[in-house]
């Protein structure tokens, strides 16, 4: 498809959405100015009410724990003879409670930092509806490759609706952000997440997990005091991540510190083979530390031969200690 067509295409999906979404999804009137406004092409910024409390606290039932082997796939159905995946998130402004004695307002979506872990396979169409109501501008800007319009750096204001669409390419592991200045603020406040792109021939089977490292400037002073996997610092350290002795184990891996240039991430007692930015089907190499800039993300799949806990976590020990460390404890299948 050209890109001409495919922006036509876009466009002419997005209006039939925001209507969709304007009388069904968000209860907007549909009088005159309204239905005009939402069919206005390449316009998918519609009213929606203001949220009444705007900083609310996390949903209960999620935990760092979900987020590890939790992927959205969307709701999926068929247009065109095509497979096309649509999500549906709110940015929101949520105070998290960090340790016992740090809460922190985030930026997120859905109320969970980090947001949801979008799943597709590559050539099925992407459809994320993005309403905000976190009380000020944000944006969702993904990484992989689409048409300059549905790059997410324009300013989503609050009470409106966004419809971001594009094709899942090229199979991988990615990512979204906000990308609204200053993006490390905008980042290190919570809005980011993960978006895997499955090849065409799917990867062979294996536990697969999610595992994303942030910062949290929690003073304000441009650097981070605390540290976490996939949103509260130390949770698996204190809850273990259970595997099986011997299974196949994908990790899905994203550096998402802000300030800090780079981190590491470091296995005991092991090695893993490294897909980078999982644009292979082949590891690219063998390690058991890989460095990773902001953003870089990779696949590591390894087993464990011997039961017991290890740790893992960055080589910079500073981070790992402020919260960035957590455990996998190895468990030994019943015969
Ligand atoms: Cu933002």
């Amino acid at each position: 498809m050209s890109d001409r067509s495919a922006l036509h295409k876009t466009q002419r999906w997005s209006r039939r959405h925001v209507l969709k979404v304007g009388l069904a999804g968000v209860g907007i009137a549909g009088g005159a100015i309204g239905l005009r406004a939402l069919w206005q092409p390449r316009s998918s910024h519609v009213h929606i009410p203001p949220a009444t409390n705007q900083t609310a606290t996390e949903p209960k039932g999620f935990t760092p724990l979900t987020t590890l082997r939790q992927f959205d796939y969307g709701t999926v159905t068929t247009e065109n003879g095509r497979t096309v995946r649509e999500f549906r998130v709110e940015a929101r402004t949520t105070a998290v409670q960090l340790n016992s004695a740090t809460s922190f307002i985030t930026w997120n979506l859905n109320g969970h930092v980090p947001g949801p872990t979008f799943r597709a396979t590559e050539g099925d169409r992407i459809r994320v509806i993005f309403y905000n109501r976190a009380g000020h501008s944000h944006s969702l800007h993904f990484h992989g490759v689409h048409p300059s319009g549905m790059d997410g750096v324009k300013p989503v204001r609050n009470g409106s609706v966004f419809i971001y669409e594009f094709d899942a390419e090229p199979f991988g592991i990615h990512l979204y952000h906000c990308h609204i200045a200053p993006v490390t603020r905008h980042i290190g406040k919570g809005l980011y997440g993960m978006f895997i792109i499955d090849p065409p021939t799917p990867r062979p089977p294996a536990d697969e997990m999610v595992l994303i490292m942030a910062g949290y400037d929690v003073n304000g002073d441009q650097k981070n005091e605390l540290y976490a996997f996939n949103g509260k610092p130390h949770y698996y350290m204190q809850h273990p991540i259970a595997i099986q002795k011997d299974q196949l184990i994908r990790l899905y891996v994203l550096n998402m510190i802000e300030f800090d240039p780079v981190a590491t991430f470091h296995l005991h007692a092991n090695l893993f083979r490294v897909f980078r930015t999982g644009r292979h089907l082949e590891p690219d190499e063998e390690t058991d530390v890989i460095t990773m800039g902001t953003a870089e993300r990779h696949i590591l799949e390894f087993s464990y031969p011997y039961p017991g806990k290890f740790m893992f976590h960055p080589h910079q020990d500073a981070i790992a200690e402020a919260g960035c460390m957590g455990l996998f404890e190895v468990i030994e299948q019943r015969a």
